[in-house]
């Protein structure tokens, strides 16, 4: 991470190979249709729109034990690695819209190539933190942390396509907010390795507010480092967020996810962002989706600025080097 100048790099990702439902490939679409880069237009600070990936269907990708598209997720999660490192290389602060949450493999570690040090807050109803071994479904949306972590390294099994990945991340370099639907293998290893978390009893218990400062503590008490956002339209509740693919109740209301966001760009280390999981193929009406992917829209514009209060939204801000 050089010391930068701010810049908004947009980066769309049409993937859905991570999971079994079709549309969320459409996802990036629908968030701009929602008016994503008017509203980002908005700020004072210039924003490069790099359009989507585009991502080649594999013939013969064969599930590897019991996960479906390995070598395609590989792939789209190693190109994506590359677009977000090179993004962030050029001094952008970067918002990734998917396209399903294996995407994330390809944005954190294209991220912490350029950021060694960098945290990351997963904001979600879900941990995806399966392995293949443990997963339920065999989904890589819900594995995606388990690639990242160091300490996972010697339970995970080599799968073809992810050779170019190696951990990067430490368990305590994590924070979860929003958490409401653990397998059971995920529960050991949120335990097992001690991972910082916030389920959404610990927000009914002690509010958000209190929740975002324990978390920036865990993060950032130390020394101040880039922020890895991946919000998962999920977290949000399904009467907000319906157009989702795993939609659980009792998620997060308007003013808590945006509560989360505005604290995160208070910080002034947000470096890069996911916003995935909107699936415009599964809103039970047109209404449905567009609630949706506008929901999308606010939370990015306020995680890189926009303000209850008003006033200036812009800032230019840099980030120094150890
Ligand atoms: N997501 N824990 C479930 C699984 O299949 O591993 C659900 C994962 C959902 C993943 O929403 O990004
Ligand atoms: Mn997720
Ligand atoms: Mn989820
Ligand atoms: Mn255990």
């Amino acid at each position: 991470c050089q010391t930068r100048t701010r810049s908004v790099a947009v980066l769309g990702a049409p993937f859905s190979k991570g999971q079994k439902r079709r549309g969320v490939e459409r996802g990036p679409k629908a968030i701009r249709d929602a008016g994503l880069i008017e509203r980002l237009s908005n700020f004072d600070y210039p924003v490069h729109d790099f359009g989507d990936l585009s991502f080649q269907n594999l013939e013969n990708d064969e599930p590897y034990l019991q996960v479906p598209s390995p070598r395609s997720v590989g792939r789209a999660t190693n190109m994506l690695s590359e677009a977000v490192s090179n993004a962030v290389a050029a001094g952008h602060t970067t918002v990734m819209l998917g396209g399903d949450h294996s995407l994330a493999i390809g944005s954190v570690e294209g991220h912490a190539r350029q950021c060694p040090d960098l945290c990351l807050i997963w904001v979600d109803a879900h941990a995806d933190i399966n392995t293949p071994l443990t997963s339920p479904s065999g989904n890589l949306h819900g594995q995606s942390v388990a690639f990242m972590l160091k300490e996972l390294q010697n339970k995970m099994p080599e799968l073809p396509g992810f050779s170019w990945v190696q951990p990067f991340l430490s368990a305590k370099d994590l924070v979860y907010i929003g958490l409401r639907d653990v397998d059971p293998g995920e529960y050991d290893i949120l335990k097992d390795l001690g991972i910082q978390y916030f389920t959404m009893r610990d927000i009914d218990r002690l509010g958000i507010q209190r929740v975002m400062e324990v978390t920036f503590d865990h993060l950032l008490s130390r020394k101040q480092r880039p922020i890895h956002l991946s919000f998962d339209i999920d977290a949000m509740d399904p009467s907000l967020a319906p157009a989702t693919g795993t939609p659980v109740n009792g998620g997060l209301t308007y003013r808590e996810g945006i509560w989360i966001t505005e604290e995160i760009h208070n910080t002034g280390l947000l470096s890069v962002m996911d916003l995935v999981e909107v699936n415009p193929v599964l809103g039970a009406s047109p209404e449905a989706v567009e609630m949706t992917a506008s929901l999308a829209v606010d939370v990015i514009a306020s995680s890189l600025g926009q303000s209850r209060e008003g006033g200036p939204i812009a800032q230019t801000q840099t980030l120094k080097d150890d």
